[in-house]
C-alpha cells in the first residue's frame, strides 16, 4: 500500500537514508497531556488534595499546580487548539481526587464529571477523539496516607475508581490508559525521594509498587472486558515509559539484562505468553536477595493466580519514548555509579555517548535510532501488537520562543524512525502523540522545560495558547502523511 509513496520519493530523491515512507491513511496523529500538569483549580468544589498537590505545597518549592494552564476553565481554547492541529485524538488524563474526593466510590463528584463531560463532548464536537488516562500521578492524598502504591489493596481502589471512569465516560471514550508510566512514579517517588511519596529504598519499595501496579492495572483492564466491552467495544492498555537501552560493541548481555529489567518489569507479566517477571531477572534479584540476608526475594513474587490475572491484560500496547542510554557492565575499579531501579542488582551503569546531544531537562538525550530499535525490541520479544505511541516530544530550556526548530527536527528525525520500524521492521504502530500540546507544569521540575506545540506565557493572566512553529510543521504532517521537514523560516 506504501509502496507507490515510496517509490515516487525516491525517484524524487527526498527520501534520503529513511527511505521517504509516508504514513498510511489509517495511521493516527494525537497530542497529549495531564490533569496535574494542566488543569490547576486544585482545590475548586469537592475536589481534595492529591499527592503532587501536597507535594508542590511543602515549605521551599517555587512553584505549584494550583493555576498552571487553568484548563479547568480555559479548556475550550485546548479544544480549539487540538482542532486546529487538526488531530485524530487527544490524550489526556482524569484527576482521581477531582471525581473522587475520599478516593473511594461512595461519592463522585459532580462537578468533576461535569468537568470531564464538557471536554469530552468538546472534542467529540470537533471530531477529535478522546483518548484518555485513568491515573497520571495526581493520587488522592488520602490514599497516600495508608500506603498508596504499596498497600496491596490499592489494586482494589483503582479498580472502583476505573469502573466509575468506564461507567461515567465509556459511552464516548473508546481507548483509555490505565496507569501512565509506572516506571517514573515507582523509580522517583521510591528511589531517590524525586516525587512523592519521597522514599529512598530501592530494590525494595519501588518492586512492591511495580507488583501492585500491575495487579491495579489487570484488576481494571479485567472490570473493563467483564463489564463494558460488550457494550462499548473500547480498548484498554497500561501506558510504559521505554528508555532504549543501547548496547556496547563488546557487550557481555549487561545490556539485555537492563532491557529486562527497564522494560521487562511492566511488560513480561502482561505480554508474555507465560506472564510473571522476566525470568533471568526474577532469578538474579532472588539470589541477590538471599546473599544478602533477606529472608526471601525483594522481588515479591507472583501467586499462579496473580500471574494468570495479570497475563493477557492488554488491547494494545503503549508507549511513551523520549531518550536511550547506553547500559554495560562495571569496570574494574569503577562502582555501581547509580542504584536506579535494579541496576545494581546486575552491576549496571548507564551512561550516554558524547554525540547524543541534550535536551533542555536533565534527563532527556537525543538518540533517535532509539524509538526503532525500541520499536523492534517489542515485536522481537512480545510478537506482533498493535502500538500506541502515547507520547514523544521535545523539551527545550529556552523560555518564551515560537521558532521552534529543534522541537521540529526532534519530531521529524522521531516520526521517520517511527517509519522504518513499520516498513523496514513491520512493527505494527498505528499512532503516534506528541508530548505535550501545551507547554505546562513539568512535575518536580516545574515550568522551565517546555514541551508544547502550543506555547504558554505562564506570568500573563491570559494563560493565551499561542502555536509554535513545531504545530503548523505537525499539522502538515497530519494532512500530509509525510515526516518531512524543510526549514525554510530561520537563517
Ligand atoms: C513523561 O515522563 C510524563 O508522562 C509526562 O507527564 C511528562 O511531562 C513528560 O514525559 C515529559 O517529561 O530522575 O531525572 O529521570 C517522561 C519520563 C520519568 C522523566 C521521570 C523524568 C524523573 C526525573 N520521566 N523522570 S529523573
Amino acid at each position: 500500500m506504501w509502496g507507490y509513496g515510496v517509490v515516487a520519493l525516491c525517484l524524487l530523491g527526498v527520501g534520503g537514508v529513511w527511505g521517504g515512507y509516508e504514513f498510511p491513511a489509517e495511521f493516527q496523529f494525537g497530542a497529549a497531556s495531564a490533569a496535574f500538569q494542566i488543569e490547576g483549580a486544585w482545590n475548586v468544589s469537592d475536589k481534595t488534595a492529591s499527592v503532587w498537590d501536597n507535594w508542590l505545597h511543602r515549605a521551599g518549592s517555587e512553584f505549584n499546580g494550583d493555576v498552571t494552564c487553568n484548563s479547568y476553565n480555559q479548556w475550550q481554547e485546548d479544544v480549539e487548539a487540538a482542532a486546529a492541529l487538526g488531530l485524530d485524538y487527544y490524550r489526556f488524563s482524569l484527576s482521581w481526587p477531582r471525581l473522587l474526593p475520599t478516593g473511594l466510590p461512595n461519592e463522585v463528584s459532580e462537578d468533576g464529571v461535569q468537568y470531564y463531560n464538557q471536554l469530552i463532548d468538546g472534542l467529540l464536537a470537533r471530531g477529535i477523539e478522546p483518548v484518555v488516562t485513568i491515573y497520571h500521578w495526581d493520587l488522592p492524598q488520602n490514599l497516600q496516607d495508608l500506603g498508596g502504591w504499596a498497600n496491596p489493596l490499592i489494586g482494589e481502589w483503582f479498580a472502583d475508581y476505573a469502573r466509575v471512569a468506564y461507567s461515567k465516560f465509556g459511552d464516548r471514550v473508546r481507548r483509555w490508559l490505565t496507569i501512565n508510566e509506572p516506571f517514573s512514579f515507582c523509580v522517583a517517588g521510591y528511589d531517590y525521594a524525586m516525587h512523592p511519596p519521597g522514599m529512598s529504598w530501592a530494590g525494595v519499595a519501588d518492586y512492591i509498587c511495580i507488583k501492585n501496579v500491575l495487579l491495579a492495572h489487570a484488576r481494571a483492564w479485567r472490570v473493563y472486558d467483564e463489564e463494558f466491552r460488550n457494550k462499548y467495544h473500547g480498548k484498554v492498555a497500561l501506558c510504559n515509559h521505554m528508555v532504549w537501552i543501547e548496547a556496547e560493541e563488546d557487550d557481555d548481555g549487561t545490556a539485555e539484562l537492563v532491557r529486562q529489567i527497564y522494560v521487562g518489569l511492566f511488560n513480561h507479566p502482561i505480554f508474555s505468553k507465560k506472564g510473571g517477571w522476566p525470568p533471568a531477572i526474577e532469578q538474579i534479584i532472588e539470589k541477590n536477595s538471599k546473599e544478602q540476608g533477606y529472608p526471601r526475594s525483594r522481588l515479591p513474587s507472583f501467586t499462579k493466580d496473580e500471574i494468570k490475572l495479570v497475563r493477557g491484560t492488554f488491547d494494545f500496547l503503549a508507549m511513551n519514548h523520549y531518550t536511550s542510554r547506553v547500559g554495560r557492565h562495571t569496570r574494574e575499579g569503577e562502582s555501581a555509579l547509580t542504584y536506579v531501579l535494579g541496576l545494581a542488582e546486575v552491576d549496571g551503569v548507564l551512561y550516554t555517548r558524547p554525540e547524543w546531544r541534550k535536551a533542555g531537562t536533565s534527563w532527556f538525550y537525543i538518540y533517535y535510532e532509539g524509538m526503532r530499535k525500541q520499536l523492534k525490541w517489542l515485536k522481537d520479544n512480545y510478537g506482533d501488537v498493535e502500538i500506541l505511541i502515547t507520547e514523544n516530544g521535545y523539551g527545550d530550556a529556552d523560555g518564551l520562543k515560537i521558532q521552534d526548530d529543534e522541537r521540529i527536527t526532534y519530531i521529524s528525525e522521531m516520526l521517520k524512525q517511527v517509519l522504518l520500524a513499520m516498513h523496514e521492521d513491520g512493527v505494527r504502530v498505528v499512532g503516534y502523540t506528541v508530548w505535550s500540546l501545551l507547554d505546562n507544569l513539568e512535575w518536580d521540575e516545574g515550568f522551565t522545560p517546555r514541551f508544547g506545540l502550543y506555547q504558554v506565557d505562564f506570568d500573563d493572566a491570559a494563560l493565551a495558547r499561542v502555536p509554535r512553529a513545531s504545530a503548523s510543521y505537525y499539522a502538515g504532517v497530519i494532512t500530509s502523511r509525510s515526516a518531512e521537514y524543510t526549514n525554510t523560516t530561520s537563517s
